[in-house]
């Protein structure tokens, strides 16, 4: 099989009490896994299936029409979690270049995270929040619905938070505003800052 679960390189209950340790369980042992085998399942047998999952992602235009559908969905699942559980850690400061760059857009990282918040709660069903870089350059706040991916849209994303309810509703249930609330406390600000200055060296 080509596509592989990764290593969340760290414990199930790392992230408690803002993400307990079930829901990651089952998020990365369930969704996460079945996003890779169905992705393997699509893809099986194409040139597609040796490609590097940033490629795919970035060129679902080229991707064979009868594959398209399953290559978004599933590809854009394995993407999307590969990179939400690598900028997930406790107790990182909000510094370097990426801090300043968003100090500098919303001036301050309140009003960041007041309208990031917004664009996770605002959409209607399964969704993704995001901080990309877009095509003029800039930093921007926006949400995707189901697994797309800005990858898809050519823009460079730098913080991504899963706003299905498979990642929230073991603790919080209804309360999704609490669980967006808890992701600010468990932001990896050295990998938000490595995505931003890979996004810079791409565009
Ligand atoms: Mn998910």
């Amino acid at each position: 099989m080509t596509f592989e679960l990764p290593d969340l390189g760290y414990e199930y209950d790392a992230l408690e009490p803002f993400i307990d340790t079930r829901t990651m369980k089952i998020h990365h042992t369930k969704h996460h896994q079945a996003y890779v085998d169905k992705l393997n399942n699509a893809v099986k047998g194409t040139e597609w299936e040796n490609k590097d999952i940033k490629e795919l992602i970035t060129n679902l235009n080229k991707v064979p029409e009868e594959i398209r559908k399953a290559v978004r969905n599933h590809g854009g699942g394995h993407f999307n979690h590969s990179m939400f559980w690598k900028l997930l850690k406790k107790q990182v400061r909000f510094e370097g270049k990426i801090a300043d760059a968003i100090v500098k857009k919303w001036g301050s990282l309140e009003n960041f995270k007041k309208e990031f918040a917004d664009a996770a709660n605002s959409r209607f069903g399964s969704r993704w929040a995001w901080l990309v870089l877009n095509k003029e350059d800039e930093l921007e706040i926006t949400s995707t619905a189901n697994q797309d991916c800005p990858l898809s849209e050519g823009k460079q994303p730098v913080i991504a938070l899963d706003v299905w309810e498979h990642s929230y509703y073991l603790k919080y249930e209804w309360r999704r505003t609490e669980y967006v609330d808890a992701f600010f406390n468990i932001i990896n600000w050295e990998k938000a800052n490595e995505n931003y200055n890979e996004a810079l060296k791409n565009k």
